[in-house]
């Protein structure tokens, strides 16, 4: 069978494509069907992704979806089922944990829930031999019931690696995964989600062995280029004998640069210094909050600001680079708490090579998510509203969203210094500003 993933860009830059996509694509092709993206980029009309999707001539249309993907996603199919009567499935993120509302949309088909691979290959195996479709574990018809959920898929290692076609990834800059699931507990995270959603069933954290995370990217190399590795894993550093082992294995045997994201509680120097030894560049630590009240009893974060400090200083040591991640406009937060993150994340600048500055919004699923419905935070039209991490869309009772874009005007401000200041002051007054032009295109685009 023909199966064509429509990829919904929102935003022109992110690089790579939604990767479990990318997944089902292996799984798929290593049966015998055929799998094709079709990129619709930021410009891209509904009519123009009509046509390309009728030209591709797909037996079966899939599409990932995240929050911020959706509204898009909705005007495009829309548009492709007026043109075509080709099914429809999406899933991800979104349609996980908003079935409904994307089933009741106007050409959508299908929903998987959860993990795509096994419920994918049922559904296009039914397709494909006229049997229903109905009463395929994780696969949401339209106008049918909730489905059971079947197990995730284990081991990891037995899922082929992924289809690096659907990526779009260039000059030997990869992404890899090693593993599921996040065991931690953040109030505001779409991603653990996946932890509820298969609690009855079995436990959704799994990882690869070294072998097979080694093998793959040993593929890689002896295919083309391996210049760079971007390890996607929501915190690369859970498990530490098995990051130690990796270390060990990938520096002997591969040693090419790679970045991850971690945080702070799981690291010590030690491990530092030998993700260091390996290879590793740039580290990610999501810091979220300067105010240990709303890190510790709102979203479920415990770390001290000592501790980031102390992680931060260390990692710089280690010559790795870092990032650190901010939100601002929490629910509960007030603006006391917005001034502890700004001067968290002032102090923090002598570490960190950047910063990332988001605004809070509650995707679906989540804890605070729940929180914001049953407190009536939510307007009444979120649904309609693009998700977005510029402006908040709450009504929250000890901020308000003034004092949001205050914070977030003063975080843009921030970084526009550090960039002019790592630029050096050498520089002419047209390149500064172009510095500045590009800051402010970041900061509007997030
Ligand atoms: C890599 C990544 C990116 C990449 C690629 C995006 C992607 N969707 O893969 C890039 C850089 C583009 C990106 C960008 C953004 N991201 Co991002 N990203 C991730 C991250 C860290 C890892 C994704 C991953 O590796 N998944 C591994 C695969 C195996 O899992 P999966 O994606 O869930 O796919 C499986 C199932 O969902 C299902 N499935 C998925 N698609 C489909 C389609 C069909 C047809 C079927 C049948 C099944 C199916 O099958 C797959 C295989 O089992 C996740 C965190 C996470 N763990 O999910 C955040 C995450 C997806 N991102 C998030 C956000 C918020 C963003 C941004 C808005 C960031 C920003 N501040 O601007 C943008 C928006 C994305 C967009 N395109 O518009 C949120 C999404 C929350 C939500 N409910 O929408 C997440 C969950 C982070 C979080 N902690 O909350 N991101
Ligand atoms: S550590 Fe990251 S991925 Fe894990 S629950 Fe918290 S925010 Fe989500």
């Amino acid at each position: 069978m023909r199966i064509l993933f429509i990829e919904v860009d929102t935003a022109r830059e992110w690089a790579c494509a939604s990767i479990g996509p990318a997944f089902i694509a292996a799984f798929l092709r290593e049966r015998g069907h055929e799998v094709s993206l079709y990129r619709a980029g930021v410009d891209a009309t509904p009519e123009e992704v009509a046509a390309s999707v009728r030209a591709a001539a797909p037996d079966l249309i899939g599409i990932s979806l995240t929050t911020r993907q959706w509204l898009r996603a909705r005007e495009l199919v829309s548009a492709v089922r007026a043109d075509t009567d080709v099914p429809v499935v999406a899933g991800g993120l979104h349609p996980t944990f908003s079935p409904t509302q994307v089933l009741e949309s106007p050409g959508f088909d299908y929903v998987c829930l959860g993990e795509g691979e096994e419920p994918m290959l049922d559904l296009v195996t039914a397709l494909e031999s006229g049997e229903p479709t109905t009463g395929i574990d994780n696969i949401w018809t339209a106008g049918g019931t909730r489905p059971a959920l079947r197990a995730p898929f284990q081991p990891l290692d037995d899922m082929p690696f992924m289809a690096r076609d659907m990526l779009d990834e260039y000059e030997g800059c990869v992404h890899m995964t090693t593993q599921r699931g996040c065991p931690f507990p953040c109030t505001y995270c779409a991603a653990r989600m996946y932890n509820e959603l298969y609690e009855e069933t079995a436990n959704y954290g799994r990882r690869r062995s070294h072998t097979s995370v080694l093998d793959e990217l040993l593929e890689i190399q002896r295919n083309g280029t391996l210049a760079y590795v971007i390890f996607l894993d929501d915190t690369f550093t859970i498990y530490r004998r098995w990051v130690r082992e990796f270390c060990r294995v990938y520096g002997e045997r591969l040693a090419i640069p790679f970045s991850l994201h971690a945080r702070v509680e799981t690291v010590n120097e030690s491990l530092i210094g030998e993700l260091a030894s390996a290879g590793c560049k740039h580290i990610t630590y999501g810091v979220e909050s300067g105010s240990l009240r709303v890190r510790r009893d709102i979203m479920q974060r415990a770390a001290t600001n000592e501790r980031i400090k102390e992680v931060f200083r260390w990692t710089q040591e280690a010559g790795i680079m870092v990032t650190a991640n901010y939100m601002l406009g929490i629910p509960g937060e007030t603006r006391a708490d917005l001034q502890q993150t700004f001067d968290l994340a002032s102090e923090l600048q002598e570490y960190a090579l950047d910063f990332g500055y988001f605004v809070f919004y509650p995707y679906p699923g989540t804890t605070l998510f729940r929180h914001c419905l049953e407190k009536g935070y939510l307007p009444g039209d979120y649904l309609e509203r693009e998700a977005n991490h510029r402006e908040s869309i709450l009504a929250l009772p000890d901020l308000q969203a003034d004092d949001i874009a205050e914070y977030y005007d003063r975080f843009t401000a921030l970084r526009e210094r550090q960039s002019l200041e790592r630029a050096g002051a050498s520089l002419s007054d047209a390149a500064q500003a172009t510095i500045r032009e590009s800051v402010q295109h970041i900061a509007t685009t997030g």
